[in-house]
């Protein structure tokens, strides 16, 4: 058996018990698909993930990407490139293509859920995968003829890369200073230096398509400071013949560097110069308008969502890792025989201490699956919407408001209890014999990238709901409000419910604060600095109130699907959905009860403390 261990019980619960995608399969949008055909996508896509794509999981970290210095060019372990030629083949990408570029016409919900199960497998696998899903953006902002480039990116399965970070420009995207000067045929050069980019270079593809934020300069081009004076330009790796898509010429983009990681060792991160070797770095504008930073967050609301899905994904496959250790490893006396040396030893799940952190895994793992695809609800809402005319304005403000959780609670709380998982192996969780310790590594990434977690939260605060006016949060709030006031609920999980409606007000009570020192700071502007050390706890408050009420759902679910008499081997799965929001309301959701108080209290001590007293 390979280390992957995916839950694909999980997400069919998700699916079609709690979110009930089959109510949308087969009309509007997803007209093409049906309620078959997405347990087949899943059950395949399960035997590829758990056998060929998890088989290079390993090599691809001991054997890491190579770089050859005088070529520029980076060359992958042979294991690795079998994976991702297999998910390739299968034409895997197709699912998350509209139908236009050739997509199968399945809902975002069952895309992401499909996505889970590459990335949990091998995620480096999905990074390379970014060819068909970039040209879909190519195609909505491009030009006649970048469309038809589009089209070939698809056909040819092309690489491609999104570039926005320099040495001095990783959370500041505004301080890039590589520029693109325009050129007589209305193509433009690039000259500068972009680091941190992944797969800027493999030896899988025959081109790669990078998408590139410049500073334009040239005749008649404005210039502006910040991000609202970036352009995206199309610099392809090759030149390409137009029509057929026959790479030409090496284009003046190449790799300078391949960083040495703490993790996800297969997915190349490069050093990326433009025009300094020789050779002009010849790019394309974008749809020939000046709207850089806005077409790349099309691309970076992608990725955030991919982040979050990667760093769950693999929190899920530690947790069912540690599970399956936990019930094997034989040590120690049951508690309650402690004195008695000669009782009888006892799988470790007989453990209180086991049981508290395997518990806790299982609450976040299956409870942040839940809000990602949550998310995608909303996803599948605006597709359907704007197939059928509808406004989706509310939709897309709830999605927008979702993605900073996804992204930054989901890859704080992956990581934070991958180390539960390594724990519940003791030593031995230490060792490569096990996953674990890769899946660490590997995820940590996932709170850095794509904007770390400080960026997530003050996009989620100032732009997701002061600037929205509280829209989607009010929305939000309803809902769990709607579940909290529910007719007919089950009297069973009367505790957990008024636990959870403490935790709402707890978090509203959390942000009112925080909209307090906001503000208060139109008198005294040092005041929003209480907001900037808050953000976060504000992120992960929100964040576990969306996972304690998804949760509860999903438990009263699983009390009707038992009282409706349960298959045998179901069972277990509902008494564990039962038990997990009954824990996690219990144990966990009381702690926003503390931090409210905490942030209610801020004061700006530590923005006074010189910086010598660190
Ligand atoms: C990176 C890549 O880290 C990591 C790896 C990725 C690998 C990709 C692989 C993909 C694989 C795909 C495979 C598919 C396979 C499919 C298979 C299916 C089975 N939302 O606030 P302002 C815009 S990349 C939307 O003033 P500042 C907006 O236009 C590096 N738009 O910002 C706004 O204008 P306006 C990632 C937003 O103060 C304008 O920006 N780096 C949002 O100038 C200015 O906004 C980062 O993420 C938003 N949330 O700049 C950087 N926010 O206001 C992190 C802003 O008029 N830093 N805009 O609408 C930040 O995000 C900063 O906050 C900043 C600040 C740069 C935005
Ligand atoms: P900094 O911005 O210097 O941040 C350092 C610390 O300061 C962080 O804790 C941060 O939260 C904090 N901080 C910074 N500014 C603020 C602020 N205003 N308020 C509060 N706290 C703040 N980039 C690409 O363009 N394309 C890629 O494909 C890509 N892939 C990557 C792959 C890997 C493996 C890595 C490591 C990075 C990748 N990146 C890529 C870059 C990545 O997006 C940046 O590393 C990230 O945005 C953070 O920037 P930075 O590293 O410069 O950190």
């Amino acid at each position: 058996m390979g280390h992957y261990k995916s839950n694909v019980r999980d997400l069919e619960f998700n699916l079609f018990e709690l979110f009930k995608v089959q109510d949308r399969l087969g009309t509007g949008a997803f007209e093409q698909s049906d309620e078959d055909t997405v347990r087949g996508v899943l059950s395949e896509l399960n035997a590829l993930a758990t056998g060929p794509l998890a088989e290079s999981f390993a090599d691809g970290d001991r054997t890491p990407a190579k770089f050859d210095p005088k070529t520029h060019s980076v060359t992958l372990p042979e294991s690795f490139k079998k994976s991702y030629q297999q998910v390739m083949d299968g034409e895997w990408w197709r699912l998350g293509l509209s139908d236009e570029l050739g997509g199968y016409g399945i809902p975002p919900t069952v895309q992401w859920a499909t996505s889970e199960l590459i990335l949990g497998a091998n995620p480096a696998v999905y990074m390379y995968m970014a060819g068909p899903q970039f040209a879909g953006i190519v195609h909505k902002n491009g030009t006649e003829e970048q469309r038809a480039w589009a089209d070939l990116m698809i056909q040819r399965g092309w690489g491609a890369t999104m570039v926005l970070t320099e040495p001095d420009a990783g959370s500041d995207v505004g301080s890039g200073r590589t520029k693109a000067v325009k050129q007589a045929d209305g193509s433009w050069h690039l000259d500068g230096v972009k680091r941190f980019i992944t797969s800027a270079d493999q030896d899988m593809t025959e081109n790669i398509m990078h998408l590139v934020l410049a500073r334009p300069e040239g005749d008649g081009v404005e210039s502006k400071p910040g991000t609202k004076g970036l352009s995206l330009f199309l610099v392809p790796k090759f030149h390409f013949d137009g029509t057929t898509g026959e790479p030409g010429e090496r284009n003046g983009a190449f790799v300078t560097n391949v960083e040495h990681k703490m993790g996800l060792n297969a997915s190349a991160t490069c050093e990326l110069t433009f025009g300094q070797h020789g050779t002009p770095a010849q790019g394309w504008l974008l749809g020939e308008v000046h709207d850089g930073i806005a077409q790349m967050f099309q691309v970076i609301e992608y990725a955030r969502m991919m982040v979050g899905t990667k760093a769950i994904a693999t929190l899920s496959t530690g947790y069912l890792n540690a599970l399956e250790y936990a019930k094997e490893r034989v040590q120690g006396a049951d508690l309650t025989k402690a004195t008695d040396k000669t009782a009888p030893r006892v799988a470790i799940t007989n453990h209180p201490d086991v049981r508290r952190i395997l518990l806790l895994q299982k609450a976040y793992a299956e409870g942040l699956r839940a809000v990602y695809l949550y998310t995608a609800t909303y996803q599948d809402q605006i597709a359907q919407g704007k197939a059928s005319g509808e406004d989706v304005s509310l939709a897309e403000q709830v999605n927008d408001l979702l993605l900073p959780i996804v992204k930054g609670v989901g890859s704080e709380r992956a990581y934070e209890n991958l180390t539960l998982s390594l724990q519940t192996l003791g030593g031995s969780g230490y060792l490569q014999d096990y996953p674990i310790e890769q899946y660490i590594r590997d995820a940590k990434i996932d709170s850095l990238y794509e904007g770390t977690t400080a960026i997530q939260a003050q996009d989620f605060f100032f732009r997701k709901i002061v600037r929205n006016n509280g829209a989607a949060l009010g929305h939000l709030a309803a809902e769990v409000q709607k579940s909290l006031e529910a007719e007919g609920a089950d009297d069973r999980l009367k505790e957990e419910r008024a636990l959870l409606a403490k935790a709402l007000d707890d978090a509203q009570g959390t942000l009112g604060a925080v909209f307090g020192f906001l503000t208060s700071a139109q008198e005294d502007v040092t005041n929003i600095y209480k907001v900037g050390q808050h953000a976060v706890t504000v992120l992960m408050s929100m964040g576990d109130l969306l996972i304690g009420w998804l949760l509860l759902r999903q438990a009263e679910i699983a009390l009707a699907a038992l009282d409706a008499g349960a298959s045998a081997k179901d069972q277990p799965f509902y008494q564990g959905k039962v038990a997990v929001a009954r824990f996690f309301a219990k144990n966990v959701l009381p702690e926003l009860t503390g931090r409210r108080k905490i942030v209610e209290n801020a004061d700006n001590s530590i923005m006074e403390l010189d910086e010598s007293a660190f």
